[in-house]
């Protein structure tokens, strides 16, 4: 992409109404615009980034064996009075009535959903187990929406469901769920903490909330410092081997690590002294065991072995796409602007031309993107006639891990400057030695461009 035939409206002074570095950041770098309280259009380099956050979620659900669909935003009151939850879910509900005078609502959530088209289409527990999943945007009225896309109204989410005929065969897919969601934060480039929480207007009794460490968290947290030093890393998990998830589960969940919701003091203080952590977290995603919670009073029921019918044991799997935009920056930003995980940059490398017109450097320029793109790399080349600093400037505040400055000193001795913005070193290099490191940090990342 050339920047100047790209849609990037940066603005130079610091919004006033943004109290935290990822709404504001958000802001600057043009990625989003608010369109009423908590409800935000997303701009194409924001727009860009989601992408790629939905790309990685995809990917590992379908990894996971998980089936993705699409349900609607509006959904029909009468569902939500099968399950109890219309009048219960309160004043959160965005509740609409159509020309013909019926009860809708923008959905919050899907399980009412999801559970008519279940009973609709599955009869028989040979059908089982099945998980399905989409990504769509949910409302919900919070009384204080805040903080940019971190607590929305209307928010992007992926929300999977899973469908088993035992509470066992129920509880390897919540902990089939809790290790590929520790795989999905990572390729994001996230630390996200399972944590024991509360289950809310979702109801169940297992629930785990994923945390990301922040200062400007919502939740409070309270955990054992240990578990810190765990990682997910290159290991290859059986999805289908409920002893592997397990094993995944009890590593992960073994230390102490809890929302304020469920914190217990005694436990806590049983964490030697020097372990014991009282923070703040971002809720980038909870999963929910809630057995027939839903399956009863719905009649989403299959025929047992035995030929009887039996309600199935469900859960839901929720990751907060739009939120983890926020969060991200939120982990990895500096003064100068925000710093993208690889995993997730919106643009591989931005190219500066020092000397825009100039023969040589506009040529350089043009074969460094040629190559970039022939190797499926994306590249934003600011080809603007604009001075280095705001140059510089832009690229610092969008946070595109790596930068490629072209010049005519420098193409005198054949030679770009790499700079890594996570480190701010640079490295004067020939321009195919330049791509072929960026090739290298981008291995393991995959090469496809997200629209
Ligand atoms: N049905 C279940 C799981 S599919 C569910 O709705 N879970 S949830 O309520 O925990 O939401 C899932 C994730 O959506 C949360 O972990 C959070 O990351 C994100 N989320 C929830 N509310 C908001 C909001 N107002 N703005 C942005 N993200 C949100």
């Amino acid at each position: 992409m050339r920047l100047s035939r790209y849609f990037l409206p940066v603005l130079k002074e610091t919004p006033a109404e943004a109290q935290i570095a990822s709404h504001r950041l958000m802001l600057r770098a043009g990625m989003i615009k608010q369109a009423s309280a908590g409800i935000y259009s997303w701009l194409p380099l924001g727009f860009k980034v989601l992408r790629k956050l939905e790309n990685i979620v995809h990917e590992e659900q379908v990894r996971a064996g998980h089936i993705p669909m699409l349900m609607p935003t509006l959904q029909s009151a009468d569902l939500w009075r099968e399950s109890g939850r219309y009048d219960a879910y309160g004043p959160e509900m965005l509740r609409i009535r159509d020309r013909h005078e019926r009860d809708m609502l923008y959905g919050p959530t899907n399980e009412e959903l999801i559970t008519d088209i279940f009973r609709a289409h599955v009869g028989s527990y040979r059908d089982l187990p099945l998980t399905l999943y989409h990504i769509q945007w949910k409302f919900r009225d919070e009384v204080r929406p805040r903080f940019g896309v971190m607590r929305g109204r209307e928010f992007l989410m992926k929300d999977g469901y899973n469908f088993d005929l035992t509470k066992e065969d129920a509880l390897h897919s919540y902990n089939r769920h809790l290790v590929s969601y520790l795989r999905t934060y990572e390729r994001m480039g996230l630390q996200a903490i399972p944590m024991r929480a509360d289950s809310g207007p979702i109801g169940g009794d297992d629930t785990h909330e994923f945390l990301v460490l922040a200062e400007t968290g919502e939740s409070e947290v309270f955990y054992d410092s240990a578990i810190t030093d765990l990682r997910f890393g290159e290991r290859v998990i059986d999805y289908a081997d409920p002893a592997q998830c397990r094993a995944v589960l009890e590593e992960f969940t073994s230390r102490y690590a809890r929302t304020d919701e469920t914190h217990d003091e005694a436990l806590f203080n049983a964490i030697p002294e020097e372990r014991r952590r009282v923070a703040r977290g971002i809720e980038v995603g909870q999963i929910f065991y809630f057995g027939t919670k839903y399956s009863e009073p719905m009649g989403a029921t299959v025929q047992g072995p035995d030929g009887k019918p039996v309600p199935v044991h469900m859960g839901s799997h929720g990751i907060g796409v739009s939120r983890l935009v926020g969060a991200i920056i939120e982990a990895s930003h500096d003064e100068r602007g925000i710093i993208w995980p690889e995993g997730v940059t919106p643009f591989h490398a931005g190219i500066v031309n020092l000397k825009q017109g100039d023969d040589e450097a506009d040529a350089a320029c043009e074969a460094l993107y040629a190559s970039m793109t022939a190797l499926g790399l994306e590249p934003l080349y600011d080809d603007r006639d604009e001075r280095a600093g705001g140059k510089f400037a832009t690229m610092d505040l969008i946070g595109l891990p790596w930068r490629i400055t072209v010049g005519p000193r420098g193409l005198k001795n054949g030679v770009v400057e790499l700079t890594s913005r996570r480190t701010g070193e640079s490295e004067e290099l020939p321009p195919e030695q330049a791509i072929e490191r960026l090739a290298l940090a981008y291995a393991g990342h995959g090469l496809k461009p997200a629209l």
